[in-house]
C-alpha cells in the first residue's frame, strides 16, 4: 500500500475495550473496508483531543476518508451499512429492519446500563456508591440480556443470516463477562454465551480483542 491510500483511509477513534468501538470495528472488518486505529481514551489526557471533534468527547468516532467526522457507534454503523449495499448486516427495509434494530437497541440500552453502573463503581469512592441505582441498573441489565436471550432464533439471532443483532450482543456480552464475570454467569443466557463463544473465535473479534488498560483513574 502507497502513503497515498494510507491518507485516504477512514480512522477508528477509540479503543477496543470500549463495546461501542468494538461492535464498529468488527463491522469494519466484516465489510472489509481498511481502516486506522487511534485508541484513544474517553477519559484522561486523551479527553481534550476527542473534544476537539466531538463536543461530549465520546468514543467511537470515525474520520471519513475526505475528512467528514462521524460520532456515536449507531450513526457510523448507518453509514458504514450504506457503504456495504447489499452486504449490509442490518436489513434495508421492513419488518426484517425493525427487528434487528430492535434488537440492536435493546443490547444497546442494557449495554449503557452496564457501563452505567461501571462508572458509578469505579470513579465514586465505595462509600458513596448509591446501592438503589446500582440495583436499578443491575435489574434492566438482566432483564434486557434475559430478553434477547429468549429471542435467539438460531442458527443466528433471527435466523439463516447473520445481522448486526448477532455482532452488537456478542460484543456486549463479551464485554459483560470480561467486566462482571460473576454477576454475567449468573444471568443463565446460554444462547448469547454459546453466540458470543462463536463470533469470539472469527478473524473480526480476534483483530479486535479488547486492550488490557480500559478506565484511566481520573475523569479527565
Ligand atoms: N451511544 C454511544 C455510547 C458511546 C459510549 O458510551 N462510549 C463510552 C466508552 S465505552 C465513552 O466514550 N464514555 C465517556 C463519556 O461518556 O464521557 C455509542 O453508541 O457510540
Amino acid at each position: 500500500m502507497s502513503e497515498d491510500d494510507a491518507d485516504t483511509r477512514p480512522v477508528l477513534y477509540g479503543r477496543h475495550a470500549s463495546p461501542f468501538v468494538r461492535r464498529v470495528a468488527v463491522t469494519l472488518r466484516l465489510y472489509g473496508i481498511e481502516y486506522d486505529h487511534a485508541p484513544l481514551m474517553p477519559f484522561g489526557p486523551d479527553k481534550a483531543e476527542l473534544a476537539a471533534f466531538n463536543p461530549i468527547a465520546r468514543v467511537p468516532a470515525l474520520r471519513l476518508a475526505d475528512g467528514e467526522m462521524l460520532v456515536d457507534s449507531a450513526v457510523i454503523l448507518d453509514h458504514l451499512d450504506q457503504v456495504a449495499g447489499a452486504r449490509s448486516l442490518t436489513p434495508a427495509a421492513g419488518a426484517a429492519r425493525r427487528r434487528v434494530l430492535t434488537l440492536v437497541a435493546i443490547a444497546l440500552g442494557a449495554n449503557e446500563k452496564l457501563v452505567a453502573g461501571l462508572y458509578e463503581r469505579h470513579f465514586r469512592p465505595r462509600e458513596a456508591w448509591h446501592a438503589p441505582w446500582l440495583d436499578a441498573c443491575d435489574k434492566q441489565v438482566r432483564d434486557g440480556f434475559g430478553w434477547l436471550d429468549g429471542q435467539f432464533a438460531g442458527p443466528w439471532f433471527t435466523g439463516r443470516e447473520m445481522t448486526q443483532a448477532d455482532i452488537t450482543v456478542a460484543v456486549f456480552w463479551l464485554f459483560g463477562r470480561g467486566k462482571r464475570p460473576k454477576f454475567f454467569a449468573g444471568l443463565g443466557c446460554n444462547r448469547l454465551q454459546a453466540l458470543a463463544e462463536k463470533l469470539q473465535g472469527t478473524p473480526a473479534f480476534q483483530a479486535t480483542l479488547p486492550e488490557q488498560e480500559t478506565l484511566a483513574s481520573e475523569l479527565g
